[in-house]
């Protein structure tokens, strides 16, 4: 009995040793570390993570204005390590100085690839190049400017205001964050593709099926994105092996979307009309250089970028101007002064010029993005070891992800009353708008990946925004809504949890 306990032990000793040569080995390697934090020596970051997962944006903006690196490390044993930083110095050297070392990464492309395949916004290095600087080149024309500005005054004049018009007259109450959803959805859908998929149209709200594209679309994303939010790495592509579960219904919200895209592609390219047209998608058939299904995933990467982005910046926003009705009164003056000085009428569209100059409204809308970035947190990995401007090491295949909305709420940056939401912190003397580094204001990216969308993303929102408060008054049920800061949902996107219950009335039964 004694001998074969010892001859098992023998047998076993190797093994023993191994496995603790291998534990000691991956715990002496330097580990990402967070000031005033201690991590276990073993699980790492897992307990506390665990504790935290469901807040983990506000847990870890916690941990980063606690420390004066303005970063967070991140290790748990078998996971992905790195850093959540919300450093100015570190973001330049991560979005531009040393762009070339943190692309997004094997890791990420591989996740959203059955979704996006190798479009701009899910691609690196030279296969990202020559899409971005074709798109730059058609973003930077002033006619795509002008149809922009004409879409989305379209929407704002025949379907945004005669709903909201409507839910005044019955006393309705609307779920605002779904109906700025879907004003996105067919305006983004119209400025890329030169479809109108009418989700915001004539009964859209009520009528599902006018939505299946963008159901279908949301469905795919959110499901893609689950995959990064599951604990076990390797989970979801046990699921699509066997194509079950989750990665079953991927399977067939993203074959939905494709199929779609697929038939405009192919419609647009047989279409004589292609050099009449404005839309991005016609610019790109008219040179005939790109295959259908490039075309394809160069319009899916732009329909994911501005889809939510801009309802989630004016769904905080519009929940934020619930508390501050001296900010609304100052925007409808802004907008009145705009009126006169263009010579058009409430309820007439506004050109671009008429939008460039509000500036205060571009400030209230700035700021609270600043509080609420509707891109939380951005990953990136690192490609080969590196060292960050203090010094701090960096493994090659750690992840780095900025974090936009810590750093919106960092005292060192925004001084003491960082979290007073206070649009004048960006007007100079004179009333101008007056733009941050984008290494500090990173909510719409930075360096050579920057958003395209941007201008296109402020003509939306203040259009939307004038031409509400010119005519209209937005309640917000905070019975509802509960009396704090609604939640959120963590996704690509900030979503407020559960929408935001609003209802309408004209400003003239205000007064
Ligand atoms: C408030 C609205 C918006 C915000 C806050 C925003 C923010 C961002 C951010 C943070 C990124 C970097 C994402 C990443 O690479 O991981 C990005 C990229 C991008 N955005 Fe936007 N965006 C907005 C609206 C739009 C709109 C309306 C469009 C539509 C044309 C757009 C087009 C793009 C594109 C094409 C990229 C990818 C650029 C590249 O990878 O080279 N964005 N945006
Ligand atoms: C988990 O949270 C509780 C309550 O907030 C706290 O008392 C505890 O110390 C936390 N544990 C870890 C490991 O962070
Ligand atoms: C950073 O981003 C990557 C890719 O999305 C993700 O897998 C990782 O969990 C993120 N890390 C943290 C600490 O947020
Ligand atoms: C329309 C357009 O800009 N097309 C260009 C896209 O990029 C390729 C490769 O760099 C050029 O050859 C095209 O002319």
């Amino acid at each position: 009995m004694a001998m074969e306990f010892s001859y098992s032990m023998l047998l076993l000793l190797p093994l023993v040793l191994y496995m603790s040569y291998q534990l000691t080995r991956t715990l002496a390697k330097k580990k990402p570390t967070t000031h005033g934090f201690k991590a276990h020596p073993l699980l790492g970051y897992l307990p506390a993570f665990l504790n935290n997962s469901h807040r983990f944006l506000d847990w870890s903006s916690e941990l980063i204005a606690g420390s004066p690196e303005m970063r967070m490390g991140f290790w748990i044993p078998g996971m992905r390590t790195g850093f959540v930083t919300a450093n100015p110095v570190d973001v330049e050297h991560i979005l531009r100085t040393n762009f070339a070392n943190y692309p997004k990464g094997e890791h990420a492309i591989g996740m959203l690839e059955d979704f996006l395949g190798h479009g701009l916004f899910n691609s690196d290095g030279d296969q990202w190049l020559w899409q971005r600087k074709n798109a730059s080149y058609e973003f930077s024309k002033r006619s795509l400017r002008r149809f922009v500005v004409d879409v989305v005054q379209d929407e704002v004049a025949n379907r945004l205001l005669p709903l909201l018009r409507r839910a005044a007259a019955g006393d309705v109450v609307l779920d605002l964050q779904d109906v700025l959803q879907r004003f996105g959805f067919d305006t983004i859908c119209m400025v890329v593709f030169g479809h109108d998929p009418r989700c915001l149209a004539d009964g859209g709200v009520l009528e599902e099926s006018k939505s299946e594209f963008m159901h279908s679309f949301g469905e795919a994303q959110d499901l893609v994105i689950g995959r990064f939010m599951d604990p076990i790495g390797i989970s979801w592509k046990i699921k699509k092996m066997f194509n079950v579960g989750t990665e079953r219904r991927l399977k067939k919200a993203v074959a939905d979307v494709h199929a779609f895209a697929m038939d405009i592609v192919r419609a647009r390219r047989q279409s004589a009309s292609v050099e009449d047209r404005d839309d991005v998608l016609s610019k790109f058939v008219a040179s005939d250089d790109y295959s259908d299904e490039v075309l394809r995933d160069i319009v899916l990467s732009f329909l994911i970028a501005g889809r939510e982005t801009t309802s989630s910046g004016l769904t905080w926003f519009f929940w934020l101007m619930s508390s501050r009705p001296d900010v609304v009164v100052r925007i409808a003056d802004e907008v009145r002064a705009v009126r006169k000085a263009t010579g058009t009428r409430p309820g007439e569209p506004f050109g671009f010029d008429a939008l460039r100059e509000m500036h205060y409204l571009h400030a209230t809308l700035t700021e609270s993005m600043r509080l609420y970035p509707p891109v939380p947190m951005d990953p990136q990995s690192c490609a080969a070891d590196d060292t960050l401007p203090d010094g701090t090491f960096v493994r090659a295949g750690w992840f780095v992800n900025y974090s936009a909305q810590a750093r919106g709420r960092l005292a060192a940056i925004w001084g003491e009353d960082c979290m007073e939401y206070r649009p004048e912190r960006w007007l100079g003397e004179d009333g101008a708008f007056q733009p941050a580094s984008p290494f500090r204001f990173t909510v719409f990216h930075a360096g050579p990946r920057t958003c395209l969308g941007k201008e296109m993303a402020y003509v939306q929102m203040k259009s939307i925004v004038a031409n509400v408060f010119e005519e209209l008054v937005v309640d917000v049920l905070k019975e509802v809504a509960g009396g704090g800061v609604p939640e959120h949902v963590f996704s690509v996107t900030l979503r407020m949890k559960g929408g935001l219950a609003v209802k309408i009335r004209r400003k003239t039964e205000a007064y």
